[in-house]
């Protein structure tokens, strides 16, 4: 995963070769062209839109429903993670309902077929599973930052993959802008023993010269990515009642070939 390795600049669509293609780092991106209908869309982001949405803390605006792992890497006992899952479930599995379809598990159901490995969410031995399938709303945009649990979470079995992915199906999106940019520059921070390293807002010497490759939002569409590779997201100019929708979650290669999921 060090050296720069895109083959080509381009999209692709999902297969087993291309997702092993997306794990190695050697394709930017996998795009499922039309995963959810228009009604399928509209009914998704209504729901979402009917529910109460929490904010990050960070200068851009990031609304979400359900809950980050990596909100609790620092500070924070890893029991806690745990039992706030059922609480995040329970916020996500209103807005499905209400939706009355469930894009998580849509996409591991293509995911399964498609790589005949098991896929789920994440499990803690001892703990319980992870929580999978964040909503979000982006239309501020996201800075630069990098998603590896084997740096932002190594106490945690996530923190074993030798790959990471993430997913993202994108329900409705802002009339101009809201575009993701990625860079092939796998994010190999320096580790001091104890510490966990800054991912979020970095520092832009890490991608000069790397090859870069922006993807559209388009609603309907999931896109799939490599979240080893820092990557942003451009916001764009507010329009009353839209907003750039989204849920998503990883995909980590565990070590005994499983496909875990966790957001
Ligand atoms: O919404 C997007 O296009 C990407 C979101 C993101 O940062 C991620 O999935 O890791
Ligand atoms: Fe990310």
């Amino acid at each position: 995963m060090s050296n720069p390795t895109w083959t080509a600049r381009t999209e692709h669509p999902l297969s087993l070769e291309t997702f092993d293609a997306l794990l190695s780092n050697r394709i930017p991106a996998i795009r499922i062209a039309g995963f959810a209908t228009a009604e399928e869309c509209a009914g998704f982001s209504a729901a979402v839109k009917a529910e109460p949405m929490k904010h990050y803390s960070v200068a851009k605006r990031i609304g979400y429903i359900g809950m980050a792992q990596y909100e609790y890497r620092w500070n924070t006992p890893k029991e806690r993670y745990f039992e706030d899952v059922p609480t995040a479930q329970a916020a996500l599995d209103s807005v499905i309902n209400q939706a009355g379809w469930n894009p998580v598990e849509r996409l591991i159901g293509r995911i399964s077929r498609v790589t005949g490995k098991p896929v789920g969410p994440a499990q803690e031995p001892g703990l319980g599973r992870y929580f999978a399938g964040i909503v979000r709303s982006a239309s501020e945009g996201v800075a630069l930052h990098a998603d590896y649990a084997p740096f932002n979470s190594p106490a945690y079995c996530i923190g074993q993959v030798d790959a990471q992915l993430g997913w993202n199906f994108f329900a409705e999106g802002l009339p101009s802008g809201g575009d993701t940019t990625i860079y092939n520059a796998p994010w190999s921070p320096v580790m001091t023993p104890g510490e966990i390293p800054k991912s979020y807002d970095l520092p832009r010497e890490l991608i000069a010269h790397a090859p870069s490759f922006t993807y559209a939002p388009t609603p309907g569409d999931v896109v799939i990515f490599n979240t080893r590779n820092p990557h942003e997201i451009a916001g764009g100019p507010p329009v009353a009642g839209r907003d750039r929708i989204s849920i998503g979650s990883f995909i980590g290669r565990m070590p005994d070939g499983s496909l875990g999921l966790w957001a």
